[in-house]
Order: structure tokens, then sequence, then C-alpha cells
């Protein structure tokens, strides 16, 4: 008989060989003695996924057991990358797989490159998900998150000739070891169709008769913590033909055109919207959200109701956060499910739903928040508009009774948006139903009470918090630079900062240790070399590892102002040629990187990216120029591309217009690394200069409270002399492509320049030039390093998490034990 403990799967580097070998040959079905590094990451991926099933279920019957209240995490978009290292970490069993590994030939590093991205969003909102999916593991909450398997994640960015085109990215292409599919969870999804009135029992009810059935099959995505038996799930839904499904065209045996038919289906999950700036009212975008979010509420309610009969628990037992409103049909589903189906009256569905929902909003910018054109949505769900409309009058009359007849404010504040296109609000709906609305920095919860949202904070303050977003360090500083992580254990004398962050500030006493600054100094070497090859194989381009490395990595978007970054470059070349050769000493060398996909349809944004190209091409190239200047495009960045910049980088830039960066998470994963920050006081940086001190940082331009009277004086503000010289070399042809630069040039005219790049150039090259003498000074620029990693202990994403657990959720710890 096996004994209990003896079902686990054993760790021992003779059990993890076999475990790869048997999979190699019996999952992968190749031979066991001819393998080659994809086939290896392959066998090993298997072996590592047994063992988070084990967790997970474990886990999952624990929980089942305990039956907590249980976090729902609804997102559109995960931005998870790669899984192997990050999985083995967390077990705690990454030497012991190097190990194995090695007794069968293979390298880790590089049986781990093989893997490729799952990149199933757009940009910082759905990398903050995958954060905050480790640490609600980690942190042992009773949580799921909810997604859409897309079949094409974001497109991989290939330049050619310096232009940015798309590719599909098929990821599911070699498989994904990652995930289980679960053929027996599945929910038929309905669509279209009337809504028609029904008496029962002396009662009228409205009944939807739906026009058409998908159905949503479940894929699951172990989420292992670190230093805790929890693995917890995140589940995404993929769209299937159901059997439901016109049955009508194969009896009138047209049998080709119904298989056709039934093909469309899938297109539901197909592909992810790659447009994070303005929500467009598309059919199928919509399809999207309902189809998501009807399966993940079917989830949720069976589980619910396997050990509930009673909708009042369901508050007690259910919280629904969505993230952004892209979720937000949830509310009106919520609310169908509870008259339509359950029969619960009006008021008793209403109190239960906006007692589970929360909501936070990550951006500044009305234009992005979400309208749907009601046209659309009657069509394609009409129950939901009706039930909309509902909602929005008894709250239109509870307003009324509180303010007045103020006709504007009510408009402003209706669900409904009246106008050329009728259309439902999302965030009006989700603020008038939830009862906590977060922001994602200080300065974005003031952004929203005092612009976007002040009406609802005026009649709602209670209801607006802020949590500040945070990354995990575990991916961040243990997975992508293993050397400072070491360091960092050596010096703290333990590596429980791993799930305990506030010891980083521990570091501080070690500051002024020449032994750490050597120390630390090396790691950062080593990182910049392996940049370096990286950046020489790419582009063949070789950077010296004495320039200081200069990053700016993000999503492409005018208010980011990589326009800025590469104006400020051109402005250091045009200094250089113009200097005295004997001068040209006491430059300090730079290599400047740029990365950052734009969105297909962005052309500013892609012009920018061809500005990049235009001005590297020449720099790279001036024999004048030598190491002092260098200016690298990185391709396709994304999560793993980052994983190798962020580590190598020794500043890195975040020069959003102030008030445009609703947080930023980016900026956290470089101070981490102990990369200095040159910034703006936007979004989270405000909170890091409190953390870090503003004189460990280099910050410039135009403050948050200051820009709204900038926009006023519009023409009036005039650019400096060094600005116009730079714009008009470009508007000139001294790149090149005068004509196609012509309209990205007219962004920055007088008057036009909304993101105030002129305003700004200034102080922002003092800051610049601050970095450089800084950068002469090592021993300075090491100190500033040390304490940066030291100061980042609040933006971790643990921190975020329980504050959400304990503020917004009202769930607690439910730890499996080992
Ligand atoms: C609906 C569609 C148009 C859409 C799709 C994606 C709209 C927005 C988005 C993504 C927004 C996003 O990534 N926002 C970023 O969220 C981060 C996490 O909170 C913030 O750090 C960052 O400042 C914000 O721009």
């Amino acid at each position: 008989m096996f004994g209990f403990m003896d079902a686990f799967l054993k760790n021992d580097s003779f059990s993890l060989q076999k475990d790869i070998l048997d999979h190699v040959e019996y999952t992968v079905a190749r031979s066991r003695f001819i393998f080659d590094d994809f086939e290896a990451y392959q066998g090993l991926s298997y072996s590592v996924r047994d063992r988070l099933i084990e967790r997970w279920h474990d886990t999952h019957r624990y929980f089942k057991k305990k039956d907590p209240k249980r976090l729902y995490f609804l997102s559109l978009e995960f931005l998870m990358g790669r899984s192997l290292s990050n999985s083995v970490i967390n077990l705690g069993i990454r030497d012991q797989y190097a190990d194995a590994l090695n007794q069968l030939g293979f390298e880790f590093e590089v049986v781990a490159e093989q893997e490729g991205d799952a990149a199933l969003g757009n940009g910082g909102l759905a990398r903050l998900c995958a954060c905050q999916m480790d640490s609600l593991a980690t942190l042992d909450y009773p949580a799921w998150g909810y997604g859409l398997r897309y079949q094409y994640g974001l497109f991989r960015q290939i330049i050619l000739d310096g232009f940015q085109l798309e590719e599909p990215d098929y990821w599911l292409n070699f498989g994904n070891p990652w995930e289980i599919e679960r053929v027996h969870v599945s929910y038929p999804v309905k669509f279209y169709g009337t809504v028609e009135e029904e008496g029962i029992q002396g009662q009228t009810i409205k009944v939807w008769i739906p026009g058409e059935t998908v159905e949503a099959v479940a894929y699951d995505n172990p989420i292992p913590g670190y230093g805790t038996r929890n693995a917890i799930n995140l589940r995404l839904w993929a769209a299937k033909p159901s059997d439901q499904y016109d049955m009508e065209s194969y009896n009138t045996g047209d049998y080709i055109n119904a298989i056709m038919d039934r093909q469309k289906a899938e297109t539901i999950s197909n592909v992810l919207y790659p447009d994070d700036r303005s929500y467009q009212g598309k059919e199928l975008r919509l399809k999207q959200h309902y189809f998501f979010v009807s399966a993940s509420l079917q989830d949720i309610i069976r589980r619910f109701r396997d050990d509930h009969n009673n909708f009042d628990e369901f508050p007690e037992k259910v919280a629904l956060q969505i993230n952004d409103t892209h979720p937000s049909l949830a509310i009106a589903e919520v609310m169908r499910v509870l008259v339509d189906e359950e029969h619960l009256d009006w008021s008793r569905a209403w109190d239960i739903t906006s007692r589970v929902f929360s909501f936070t909003t990550h951006t500044v910018h009305a234009e992005a928040l979400e309208k749907i054109p009601v046209d659309l949505l009657g069509n394609l769900l009409p129950r939901h508009l009706q039930i909309i409309y509902e909602i929005n009058y008894k709250f239109m009359e509870e307003l009324k009774s509180m303010i007045g007849q103020d006709y504007d404010r009510l408009s402003r504040m209706s669900i409904v948006e009246e106008g050329a296109v009728k259309s439902i609000r999302m965030a009006n709906l989700s603020i008038v139903c939830c009862q906590i609305v977060n922001g994602v920095s200080k300065v974005h919860l003031d952004l929203l009470k005092e612009r976007v949202f002040k009406d609802f904070y005026e009649l709602w303050p209670q209801k607006f918090q802020y949590k500040t977003n945070g990354v995990t360090q575990r991916r961040w500083v243990v997975v992508s630079n293993p050397n400072l992580s070491s360091l960092i254990s050596k010096w703290l004398g333990t590596e429980s900062w791993i799930r305990n962050v506030d010891l980083l500030a521990g570091l501080r006493q070690h500051v002024s240790d020449p032994d750490l600054q050597r120390e630390w100094k090396m790691v950062k070497k080593v990182n910049k070399a392996r940049l370096a090859e990286y950046i020489e194989t790419l582009s063949g381009i070789k950077v010296s590892l004495d320039a200081m490395f200069d990053v700016q990595i993000k999503r492409i978007h005018e208010y980011k102002r990589q326009l800025l970054n590469i104006l400020g470059i051109i402005h250091r070349y045009d200094c250089i040629k113009n200097m005295e050769t004997s001068d040209r000493r006491k430059v300090v060398p730079r290599v400047c990187i740029i990365g950052g996909k734009a969105a297909p349809g962005y052309d500013i944004a892609k012009k920018i990216i061809k500005l990049c190209h235009v001005v590297a091409e020449k720099i790279n190239n001036d024999a004048d120029i030598g190491d002092l200047l260098k200016l690298v495009f990185i391709p396709d960045y994304n999560v793993s591309v980052a994983e190798l910049v962020i580590p190598g980088s020794d500043l890195s830039q975040h020069l959003s217009t102030a008030g445009h960066e609703a947080s930023g998470t980016g900026s956290m994963k470089f101070l981490m690394n102990g990369c200095l920050l040159l910034a703006t006081a936007d979004g989270a940086i405000v909170e890091i200069m409190e953390e870090v001190g503003a004189d460990n940082m280099f910050l410039f331009g135009a403050k948050v409270n200051e820009v709204p009277a900038l926009h006023e004086k519009g023409a009036s503000l005039k650019a400096p002399l060094q600005f116009l010289r730079v714009v008009r070399m470009v508007r000139d042809g001294y790149f090149g492509f005068k004509d196609y630069f012509k309209s990205l040039c007219d962004t920055l005219e007088d008057g036009k320049d909304f993101y105030l790049l002129g305003y700004d150039f200034a102080s922002y090259l003092e800051a610049q030039a601050a970095a450089d003498r800084t950068f002469v000074d090592p021993e300075k620029w090491i100190h500033m390093s040390i304490l940066s990693t030291a100061g980042s202990g609040k933006f971790s994403s643990d921190k975020t998490i329980e504050e959400y657990a304990k503020h917004t959720w009202g769930i607690e710890p439910c730890k499996c034990p080992f």
C-alpha cells in the first residue's frame, strides 16, 4: 500500500530525469535517446506541470473544504509571458531541475529560451493582472482569474526598413504545455434573439429567446505561489461550435454550409484587439466581452450553488473584480440571472449585485472609456439593454431626488449617453453598481476626483479609493535577475524578501559598504554584457559596456513621449557634432535603447518608430561619433524581452506628460533592479519619489497641477531654441523622409503641442545632464542604485493585493497545508 505522502511526485535528480525522459517519449513522442532543446523544453514543462497539478488539486480541494469567500478576477487581458522559469522558482525546484537537465546533457537557460511568450494582452493593464495573480497565489488568497484564450495574442512586431509591420502571433502553433483543456467544463453562451413576456404565478416576467448559441470551453492554467503549496487557477475560455447550433441547416441538407457556419463560432475568441486607446463599437469585440462574462459567471454561480442555495449569501462568498470596464457587462448579467432565472425581485437582486462587484479603472483619458452603441447592444443582447435601461432609470430617479433638476449634471452622469450615436457608458454603469471604485495610484485618484469622475465623486466620495499598482519581485528580480537576487539575499542574510518585500529596506544600512558596491557593480556589468550580446545579435551593433545604458521600453503613445526622447538624442548628437574634438573626451558615452509596439492603426506612433530608425541609422554610422552615442530600437518588445533588458539598464525613462499616466508599472521593475529613473512627476512616480527620495532620481517637467494652465496658454507658450532647432532638422529632411515626417512635426508646432514636448524640453535636457554628471561618479551612481532597490518594496504587487484583499474584496488567506 502507498502512504499518502508516497503519492507526491519526487523531486530528487533521478526522479526528475526519469520524468523528463518519460514525457519526451510518451507525451512528446520523441526518442528518449535523441531529442533537441525544444523537445527537452516540452518534456521538462510537462514534468513541471505534473507538479503544478498536484498542488493545484490539493489547493482546490482545500478551498472546497473550507469554503472561504472567493475572489474572481475578471479581465479581458492577461500578459503572462513565459511560465517555465517562474514555475520552477515558485515551486522551489529550479536547481534540482537544472541539475537533472545537466545530467541529460542540456542547459537550463538554453532550454528555457525555447519557450514563447503568452501575450494575451496589450500592455500595462494586462501585465499588472499577471503580477497580481502571482501575488494572490503567493499570499494564499482563495482567488480565480478568468479571461479569454485568444488564438492570436498581441501581434508580433516586424521592422522592415524602419517601418513597423504586424504579424499574427499564432502562439499555440507549437502546443502549450501550461494549459489543461477541460472538455467537460463548458457552458452555452447565447446571443441575439428577442425578449418576450410570460405570466408565471400571476407575475409577468421577461424571457430572453436567444438566436445563437456558442459553447465556451475552459482551459486551466495553474498559477503557483512562492513558498507555499497553494496554486490557483487562471481559467481562460475558448469558443467552440455548440451542438445546439443551427440544427435546422443540417436538416435542410446544406451540410457543407452548415459546417462552415458552425466554424464561425470559433472566431469569437480568435484574436486579441491590439489597440489600447479608445473603444470602438465593434460587434465582435462586444461578443468577446459577453462570451467571457457569461461563461465565467455560469462557472462561478455553479460553484456557489454546489454549497449554497440562497443568493443572499452570494456577497458573503463571492467578490467579483472587474478589471477596467471591459468585463462590466457582468453587472447586467448577474442582474439578469437573479431576476429572470432566479426570480428574485429587482431590489433584492440589485442589493446583492451591488455588494459583489468592485471595479478598477486604468486610465485618465475620458476618451478611452468604453461606450457601447445602443443599437449594437440591443441587437446582440436585447435583454441586457433593457436591464441597463432599468438600472439607469432607477439611478436617475434617485439622483433627481438628491440633486434636483440639474439637467446638465443628470445627463453627464446618466449611464445612457444621448447624441449622434446613442450609447451606454460602461464606466458610469460600473460606478453606479460598485461599492468601491479604485484608481491605480494616488495621483490617479486625484485626477478621477477632479476630472474624469468629478460628478460621481461629489455624490459618493466614500466609493473612491486607490491602490498603488505593484509588480512581482518573483518574476522581475528572482527570475529575470538571478545574480542580483543572490546578492540581495547574501547581504540581507535571508531569502525572505522574496515573500516579504519590506526587508529590502535593509539594504540601506549597507549602502556605503565598498564590498556591496563592488559586487553590485559587478552584477550590473554582467547583465549589461548579456544585453549587449543581445543587441549585437539583433542589429549587428557593438556597444561599449562602459557607456550608460539608457532605456525606454513601453507601448508607443504620444503621451508617453518617446518623441521627446528621440529629440533629446538628436540634440545630443548635434552637440557632439559641433564640439571641438578635445571636448568630446568629456562626453558621457550612451547607448540609447527604445522598444515598444504601436497600435496597428496609430499613424503618429508608427511615425515615431520610423523616426527612431532613421535617426539611429545616421548616428550609428557616423564615424565621428563612435562609442559616444548609439541608438538601438529593440523590435517586438514583450515580457521576455523586458526580462532581459531591465536588469541590464543603468537609466530608464518615464516621460509621460504629467496627468496622463494612470500609474505606470515599468518604472517599478527598473527601480527593483537598481536602475535610476529619469521621469516626470506623473502616476506612481510621485509615490516612488516619496519612497526613494527625489535626489535619488532625475525628475523634470511640468507638474500635474501646472498642465491645465499651460494648455490654456496654448500658442503663446514658446518652445526653446534648442527644441526648434532639432524639430527643424527633422522637418528639413536631415534624416530623410521629409514628407513622411511632416505630420509628426506638425504635432509640435506652437499651439498644437498638446503633450508639451516644447515646454518640457529644456528641463528634460537638464535632467539628462544631471544623469551624465552622476554617471561619471560611479560611487554616487551605485549608491543611488542600491537605494533605488532598497526603496522599491512599496511597489511589490504583494502590497497592492494585501490592500485589495482588506479594503476592497474582504477576503482572507486560505493556506493549503503541506
Ligand atoms: C477597451 C480598449 C480600447 C482598451 C484596451 C486596453 C483600453 C485600455 C487598455 C489598456 C490600458 C492600460 O494598459 N492602462 C495602463 O494600466 C496600467 C496598470 O494599471 C497603468 O500602470 C498605466 O498607467 C495605464 O496606462
